[in-house]
């Protein structure tokens, strides 16, 4: 160990700990921006180049990064003596030079890392008038970047091309000319972007952000010919209330039920409804394909993988054309919930599917792409017709004066809101897995399955391995989570170092609770793990817990869908995916 002085306080921290790292185990917070520290992901961004984490090191002339700086034994350090802070101002100023000054119109305003640490330091004037660049900003289905706000901290950099193993965006040029570019300068559209949003959720600033339906949607509500109906991906109730100021582990299901209702939705169902019958279909799709591995036909495309990700299935169209036949074709449940509405509630309300309007609240901006898939419409009606991501949902809320936590807690309409706890753990790494496991059991073996909890299928290990024992029949299930470890079970999966029969991949780190589209976690994923307790929780409290105990799944089977994998089902509730 070392012993070290910071701030006049006796400081013991192992060899090899930052002066940050360091100043933080004794509560001593010094700023950052460029920083980044994925904990559990076990991936950092310390280019020490913004240079606002500088400390003062007794005898040392330089004012040292305390990112990139190791503590040695006996040093004394101060972080925030009168140089330091002069120090940390100029360097602040000299960052604000170049970046423009629309903070109040900014969609970053108020959750602005910059902003933030600019009002810290007390930045009143900005003495270096410099030079603003003016790109034009890049639009895509999904993703916006504005690039006159990019600060060069390079953690989207990071996130790319380490944690996603996409390489979508990179650093190109020097010195002031320095930007993160595309491969060849292009659209994020045209290139090799995913739409996973992880650049945009650990973005400091307002460089880069989703593309908001959010004018779109009030527009819908207001017309009165539209029946507007919403539907709630399992991941947004554990993480609005934060917005609202509530704890961030705490499931706001019903008070989100209220809200919608508030807002003008005209009915409000649960995607985990969806979830519930994406198992039904993904499940008996799973044991047709085991039946003829089995039977040693050609065609068992084993292992499964699943393809309610639509971050998961641009990254497989892209990079393993040769895995595509392995995908369920099963539609994700966002897809299947717009398709049951437009096709059977639409028939039940007697209305036609023009005039329904599905909006899906959704953590992630990959869904905002897919709802615009060709395959996802009839006739140019799409069966999802907008995405609102959880932060355009606090906005919507926002404008509808809608003060959140006084809300009375209300109940989903009937009969696409009732769902079981496997449709709620869809929102984390592992749980669709877990749910299908649940229902494929009973399916297959004719028998309850012995236990509802998988511990085994949970957890934010990058890659997790497990054998279920399907009464004799050993199931070997395979999870990744985040596309860097998708990756590498992909390549496993192909070079035949793994024998799975089942894959379940979310391109976001931690699943849906971690998608771009979530209130900002800043880089701090013990957020992500409490919102996937939550949602560990919210299931253990459901009377009912296995997708095929759903009453209003089996009634929409008897009464219009016919039997899991049936005709009726492959025509609405199932696609192909192509590259
Ligand atoms: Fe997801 Fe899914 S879990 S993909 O992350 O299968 O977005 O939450 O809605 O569709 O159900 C997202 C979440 C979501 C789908 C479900
Ligand atoms: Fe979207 Fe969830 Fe996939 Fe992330 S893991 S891209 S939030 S569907």
């Amino acid at each position: 160990t070392i012993k070290l002085t910071i701030d006049n306080k006796e400081v013991i921290v192992p060899e090899g700990t930052t002066i940050l790292e360091a100043s933080k185990s004794v509560g001593i917070k010094i700023p950052t921006l460029c920083f980044m520290k994925l904990d559990e992901l076990h991936y950092e961004n310390s280019p020490g180049s913004c240079r606002i984490c500088v400390v003062e090191i007794a005898g040392n002339k330089k004012l040292m990064p305390s990112c990139k700086t190791l503590c040695a034994e006996g040093m004394v350090v101060r972080t925030h003596n009168p140089r330091v802070l002069n120090a940390r101002r100029t360097i602040m100023e000299l960052i604000l030079s170049n970046h423009p000054f629309e903070c109040l119109t900014c969609r970053k305003n108020g959750q602005c890392e910059l902003q933030n640490v600019a009002s810290e330091l007390g930045i009143r004037e900005i003495r270096y008038p410099g030079e603003k660049s003016t790109f034009s900003p890049d639009v895509s289905p999904a993703i916006v970047r504005d690039l006159d706000k990019c600060i060069m901290c390079r953690r989207c950099e990071t996130m790319c091309n380490s944690v996603q193993s996409v390489g979508a965006i990179s650093a190109i040029n020097r010195g002031f000319n320095s930007i993160i570019s595309t491969g060849f300068g292009e659209d994020i559209e045209l290139g090799n972007c995913t739409y996973c949003g992880q650049c945009v959720a650990i973005c400091p600033v307002g460089a880069l952000g989703g593309k908001s339906s959010v004018d779109q949607v009030i527009d819908a509500l207001a017309d009165s010919s539209k029946v507007v109906v919403a539907q709630t991906a399992p991941a947004v109730r554990t993480a609005l209330g934060k917005a609202f100021g509530m704890e961030s582990d705490q499931v706001v299901t019903g008070k989100m039920v209220s809200a919608l209702r508030a807002i003008g939705f005209n009915y409000v169902f649960d995607t985990d409804f969806a979830a519930d019958l994406t198992i039904m279909e993904e499940g008996t799709e799973l044991l047709g394909r085991l039946t003829h591995l089995i039977e040693g036909k050609a065609d068992a495309r084993i292992p499964l993988m699943t393809s309610c990700c639509p971050g998961w299935i641009n990254f497989v169209e892209q990079n393993y054309p040769e895995l595509i036949d392995n995908l369920s074709t099963a539609k994700s449940p966002q897809q299947m919930m717009g398709a049951v509405i437009k096709n059977y509630f639409a028939k039940k309300l007697n209305r036609p599917r023009k005039d329904i309007v599905v909006v899906s609240l959704m953590p992630c901006l990959a869904k905002k792409y897919e709802c615009m898939r060709e395959d996802m419409s009839v006739e140019g009606d799409p069966d999802v017709n907008y995405v609102l991501y959880t932060r355009e949902l606090v906005r919507l809320i926002r404008f509808a004066n809608v003060d959140f936590q006084s809300l009375p807690e209300s109940d989903f309409d009937s009969p696409l809101g009732e769902s079981t706890g496997a449709g709620t753990i869809f929102g984390a790494t592992g749980g669709v897995m877990e749910a299908v496991v649940r229902t494929a059991y009973s399916i297959y073996t004719g028998k309850p399955a012995p236990k509802i909890d998988f511990q085994e299928l949970r957890g934010f290990e990058g890659i997790k391995k497990a054998t279920i024992d399907f009464d004799g029949i050993q199931i070997k299930l395979g999870i990744a989570h985040g596309l860097g470890n998708a990756r590498k079970l992909a390549e496993s999966i192909l070079n035949g170092t793994s024998d799975f029969h089942a894959v379940e991949v979310m391109a976001c780190p931690g699943g849906c609770i971690g998608g771009g589209g979530q209130p900002f976690h800043h880089g701090d994923m013990s957020v992500i793990k409490k919102r996937a307790a939550a949602l560990y929780d919210a299931d253990r409290q459901k009377s009912l817990r296995k997708s095929h105990e759903n009453p209003s799944v089996q009634k929409l089977y008897a009464d219009f869908l016919g039997t899991p994998c049936g005709p009726v089902s492959h025509r609405l509730l199932h696609t192909h995916y192509t590259n």
